[in-house]
């Protein structure tokens, strides 16, 4: 029978089948060399071994359509970025830094612009300029007073989404909105201890529909990027692509050399001064990486 990892606590996979039960899983011993672990997310083959207390065994993970490392998630759709207004202000390096991964994957990245109540006459106008004007979705909300919702769980339809951000921007307020009554949930978006503390500390998938589910990685605010060649980022800072015929030498880093094709176009003002300033921040960070990693 076919079905898809939901969870996973240890060694115990939680598998949605086919026939709507959810089984506890275990994988079989030989994924371990065939370096296939099972991960949340995954299509998988499971065998039944006791239909009374749903327990099964996952003989075989089908191909994935995207792997991601840390934190360990297979076969999402989409990325949603989570920026507040304020407290914390945006980080647009950060930001950047997801749709890079975002690209690098072939994932589709969309922006969600959070706290815009405390936003004063418009002046994040400009961000959304920026990144609308590469193709990405904005969206604004308001999480606190459920404000433009609507709009982000259209976007979700159909997809398998994953949220990243950093703390404090309003990922669990909007998750807690997307899950507010309208919305049948199997299980609970966050457990809650005696405490009333919150303890998910597992990668989980949460269902809103038969087609539309929400990751969640407790533990994880973003994706670690590391698995970009630095040599390869402008390929995944798109508006980038375009310019990069004009640069003089090939293989140019578009750092220091002359005759820069995207130098140019900043100068131009075709690329936005804060996006090139935060490739270069990336590509150096990225190069430091690979240079230390033996
Ligand atoms: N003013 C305002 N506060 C918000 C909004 N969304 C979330 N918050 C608050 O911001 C804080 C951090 O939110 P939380 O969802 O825990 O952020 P997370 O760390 O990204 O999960 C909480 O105190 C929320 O009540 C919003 O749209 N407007
Ligand atoms: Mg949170
Ligand atoms: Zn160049």
């Amino acid at each position: 029978m076919q079905g898809r990892i939901i969870e996973n606590k240890a060694n115990l996979y939680m598998v949605k089948a086919e026939n709507l039960k959810i089984y506890t899983a275990t994988a079989r011993g030989k994924f371990k060399c065939e370096n296939l672990t099972p991960v949340v997310g995954d299509n998988v083959e499971i065998e039944v071994v006791s239909e009374e207390k749903l327990e099964a065994v996952i003989e075989k993970v089908n191909d994935r359509s995207i792997y991601i490392k840390r934190p360990k998630l297979a076969n999402i759709t989409q990325i949603i970025f989570v920026l507040s207004c304020r407290h914390p202000k945006p980080d647009l390096l950060l930001l950047d830094k997801q749709l890079a991964y975002a690209e690098f994957l072939g994932l589709k990245a969309n922006i969600v612009l959070n706290k815009i109540d405390l936003s004063k006459e418009n002046e994040f106008d400009k961000i959304c300029k920026i990144y609308e004007s590469l193709g990405y979705t904005v969206i604004k909300t308001n999480a606190k007073e459920n404000v433009g919702t609507e709009g982000l769980l259209r976007l979700l339809q159909n997809n398998i989404s994953a949220f990243a951000g950093n703390s404090g921007v309003g990922k669990s307020t909007l998750l807690n909105d997307l899950f507010n009554g309208k919305i049948t949930l199997e299980g609970e978006i966050s457990q809650k201890n005696k405490k009333g503390k919150n303890t998910t500390t597992n990668v989980s998938l949460y269902e809103i529909n038969e087609k539309t589910y929400i990751a969640d990685t407790p533990g994880f605010s973003t994706f670690d990027i590391y698995e970009i060649p630095y040599k390869e980022l402008d390929k995944y800072f798109i508006e980038f692509r375009k310019f990069t015929q004009n640069c003089k030498y090939i293989g140019c880093s578009h750092i220091k050399e002359e005759e820069c094709g995207i130098n140019k176009a900043v100068l131009e003002e075709k690329i936005s001064d804060s996006r090139y300033k935060n490739y270069v921040k990336i590509y150096e960070e990225l190069k430091d990486k690979e240079i230390h990693k033996w």
